[in-house]
């Protein structure tokens, strides 16, 4: 295995060492990984950089525990400690959204979602839920998910015009095909959802509503997105995004639909609980809480929207022309680029980013038009406006400047990575 680079990180060095003890191969695997998050700039939306305590916690000894069921009625002797955890993880998730319920035992966002349709549908139920390729996900149905094979899925995107929901096709749509539960939230939507406006829908036509906030978790936590938890019946999340916490999923839901939530988590889809994922997402739920946090949330949305201005002023075209959250798409058709080539040319300086298709994209999903990019992991990091200049700089220069720009912008990603090592930013 190549040698890592250098490492800036903090992370104890003594895990490594544990693991090194016993399998060399695994950690020069970890380490070579610590490295590459050191020293790349990663744009991955959906990704973020857990703490020192996060990842301790989810590290620990409740690894070697099993207690099927919930805090006070397990399956196992010896969970006590668990049950104050979880007890911990469920109140601060309700604390946190102003949920009257938590479920903090998905493994997973999928799962998550797979377990509130549990709760409430029966095979062959109608679920409303954003197209795929218009910046949905695929837990919310789609032919190639076990979803689309259990319930049968109808679909609303987003105007070709603006590029936003239209609230008047998921009416349309509702109203036509009655759904039982109508699914919004995305994977790849930069704009406020007005979740009042689905709720509105869903009880016009009698359907549950569930919210997916998975990527926009944090800044809901933070008040800086409208929360859906007045709204909706369930609220599923991913606790590893904007939330920061361990890579995890977590239920809200209204207090009548505890009991039937409860049941299609444990028993009905999941065994034993990650108990030190739970762990950690209660030690995640409290750094949510801490003052900084809403501060650190502004900068990831302040820093979205810098370097998507950077690039529109470099000619990129972005899709629905800004962002209001931490994600947004890079059209490169306009550039005569495609998104898997961008990928590849931006992994070779170190950039990390996904592609992703647009909203009408006329290529096909493994070579898409667009490319995804994030603020989250580089908020984390400390990083601010002058260095989104910087970093719109270096893209655009990594795309556009053939093979003998790269090497100069490799560097000059390092230098800046040097500069804000993953722990940096203030917390
Ligand atoms: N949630 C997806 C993402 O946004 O990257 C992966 O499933």
């Amino acid at each position: 295995m190549a040698a890592a680079p250098p490492s800036t990180s903090a992370y104890p060095e003594a895990v490594l060492s544990a693991v090194h003890d016993v399998d060399p191969d695994v950690a020069a695997a970890l380490r070579a990984e610590r490295g590459r998050q050191d020293d790349t700039l990663v744009l991955i939306a959906s990704e973020n950089i857990a703490s020192p305590a996060v990842m301790a916690a989810a590290g620990s000894w409740f690894t070697n525990k099993y207690a099927e069921g919930y805090p006070g009625k397990r399956y196992y002797g010896g969970c006590a400690h668990l049950d104050d955890c979880e007890r911990l993880a469920r109140e601060r998730a309700c604390a946190l959204f102003g949920a009257d319920h938590a479920n903090v035992q998905p493994h997973s966002g999928t799962q998550a979602n797979l377990e509130v349709y549990g709760a409430v549908l029966a095979p062959g139920d109608t679920i409303l839920s954003m197209s795929l390729d218009h910046g949905g996900h695929l837990s919310h149905g789609h032919p190639v998910n076990f979803v689309g094979r259990v319930y049968k899925i109808v679909r609303y995107g987003v105007r070709k015009d603006d590029e936003r929901i239209d609230m008047d096709e998921v009416a349309r749509v509702a109203r036509a095909e009655r759904p039982k539960m109508i699914v919004c939230g995305a994977s790849a939507y930069s704009r406020t959802i007005d979740f009042e406006a689905f709720a509105a829908v869903a009880r016009e036509v009698g359907a549950y509503l569930l919210c997916d906030i998975a990527h926009i978790a944090g800044l809901v936590a933070a008040g800086l997105h409208p929360s859906p938890v007045p709204h909706a019946d369930f609220v599923t999340t991913t606790t590893h995004k904007t939330l920061r916490g361990p890579r995890g999923g977590l239920v809200l839901c209204k207090d009548q639909h505890k009991k039937a939530l409860d049941k299609s988590v444990f028993p009905g889809q999941q065994g034993g609980p990650l108990g030190h994922v739970i762990a950690a997402k209660a030690v995640a739920f409290r750094e949510a809480q801490a003052p900084g946090f809403r501060a650190y949330q502004e900068r990831v949305v302040a820093n979205a929207r810098r370097l998507a201005d950077g690039l529109a002023g470099r000619g990129y075209r972005i899709v629905s022309g800004g962002t209001d959250n931490h994600l947004f798409l890079v059209d490169l058709g306009p550039k005569g680029l495609a998104g898997g080539a961008a990928e590849t040319a931006l992994d070779e300086v170190g950039i990390t980013v996904n592609k992703n298709m647009i909203p009408y994209d006329p290529r096909k999903p493994m070579d898409p038009s667009g490319v995804r990019l994030g603020t989250p992991t580089i908020t984390t990091r400390g990083m601010g406006l002058e260095e989104m200049d910087q970093v719109a700089a270096l893209i655009d220069r990594a795309l556009t400047g053939g093979a003998g720009a790269r090497d100069a912008v490799r560097a000059e990603v390092r230098a800046l990575c040097a500069r804000f090592p993953l722990w940096g930013g203030p917390t």
